[in-house]
């Protein structure tokens, strides 16, 4: 798009949306601080568990991964931060990775454990980690997360996730009960070691790779246990850890409502955890997640600073950097158009029982075009026009396999 064509388009948006009453310089700020962050695992063309077919340049080590981030974050400016995924990112020397990511400008999200593969540990978590029958594999996968934490603090990081793959694939193979209250017990120890200004972030998955029982299968059990660690535990909403139809929008609000909502793994799903591209199939679910968001941190439920952001998606048919582009501006899209929600008349329509009138008020924010003002935010915040455009057309990908190599892949999933 040319520039004077934006900026035609910006004039006529502005004056479309100036008649609501709506001001855009206001939202082009706030579309313009919003960040996500991106994790280290989404970097490889890996896929999420059937099969990779590297698509080459993709980052060999940790330091290639932070080139990778700090390229989305010059060309996008949505994305200032990393979340690294141990044993898969140990860093050889902390100095030089601190340093590397201070000079990119990009800091450190959320620490990721993983308990949930055999790296060479002295025992298996094939029956289960936190939750194991033997207290010796609960020891480990516990000291393991104690470890990340110790590396995320020589990072600077603030944050703990858990994941656990771990559950039941036959009835009567684990004892549902003891395998929930031993999660608790190692969960407590972990938490007993997080750093005052630390936050733990406890995800949850309805099935896979267990298809029985999973220990902490939901929103309310994860809330469960977050409630007896402590109040810098919260829980993970990952968009794709859901049974289909799950309405995911007042699961975040139900959240906030009880100051428990820790952050979002953003991704998109047709059928369970598909980790498909933001905003790819769902566009609509994912504006009323952000409705709810916004309203929530309007009406005090918890505060916008309180929640983490960051994308969890990975695939085998795509250019992992052209995703994640579009991912960050999927996402800011959505935020965008639930910003232009008129909540007093939304909250006048359900006063009022007006069915109507409540659906049309979201449906006038949520059919807005919004794409010339995320534009318009990017290229306030110095970032490209169309970075999709302007990464295909400066041939990136090719550059990044002259110089990692054709057969480079990254370490992950
Ligand atoms: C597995 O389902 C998973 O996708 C979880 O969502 C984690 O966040 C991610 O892997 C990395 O451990
Ligand atoms: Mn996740
Ligand atoms: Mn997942």
């Amino acid at each position: 798009m040319s520039s004077s064509f934006h900026q035609k388009s910006l004039d006529l948006l502005s004056e479309q949306l100036g008649s609501k009453g709506i001001h855009i310089n206001s939202l082009i700020s706030k579309i313009a601080t919003f960040q996500i962050a991106v994790p280290s695992w989404a970097l490889g063309a890996g896929g999420t568990r059937f099969g990779r077919f590297s698509i080459g340049g993709e980052p060999r080590n940790l330091e290639e991964k932070l080139e990778d981030i700090g390229l989305l974050a010059k060309l996008t400016k949505r994305t200032d931060a990393v979340s690294l995924h141990i044993p898969w990112d140990i860093p050889q020397d902390v100095q030089a990775i601190r340093q590397k990511a201070a000079d990119l400008q990009i800091s450190f999200d959320a620490m990721n454990s993983n308990t949930f593969q055999d790296y060479g540990q002295p025992l298996s978590y094939k029956m289960g980690s936190l939750s194991n029958a033997d207290p010796a594999i609960r020891k480990q996968a516990v000291e393991h997360n104690l470890q990340v934490i110790e590396i995320g603090k020589s990072l600077g990081s603030k944050g703990l996730t858990v994941w656990l793959a771990d559950g039941s694939n036959f009835p009567g193979q684990a004892h549902i009960r003891k395998a929930l209250q031993w999660t608790t017990e190692s969960l407590k120890e972990i938490y007993a070691s997080l750093p005052a200004d630390w936050k733990l972030l406890l995800e949850y998955k309805p099935y896979e790779p267990n298809f029985y029982h999973t220990v902490i299968p939901d929103w309310g059990t994860s809330a469960l246990i977050c409630r007896q660690l402590g109040d810098r535990a919260k829980v993970l909403v990952d968009l794709g850890h859901h049974l289909p139809n799950t309405n995911i929008e007042q699961i975040v609000a139900t959240l906030m409502h009880q100051n428990l909502l820790a952050g979002f793994h953003f991704n998109d799903s047709k059928y369970g955890d598909d980790d498909l591209s933001t905003g790819s199939v769902k566009p609509y679910q994912l504006f009323l997640i952000f409705c709810e968001l916004i309203g929530g941190a309007e009406e005090n439920a918890q505060t916008w600073e309180s929640i983490s952001w960051m994308i969890d998606a990975s695939h085998n048919t795509k250019d992992p950097l052209e995703d994640l582009i579009q991912a960050l501006e999927a996402i800011s899209q959505a935020y965008a158009k639930a910003l232009l929600v008129d909540r007093k008349k939304l909250a006048l329509c359900q006063n009022e029982g007006d069915v109507v009138g409540a659906q049309e008020v979201l449906q006038d924010a949520f059919l807005t075009d919004v794409r010339t003002l995320v534009c318009e935010a990017r290229i306030q915040s110095g970032g490209e026009a169309d970075p999709l455009a302007f990464y295909r057309k400066e041939k990136i990908r090719a550059k990044l396999i002259a110089q990692r190599g054709k057969g480079a892949q990254a370490s992950g999933l």
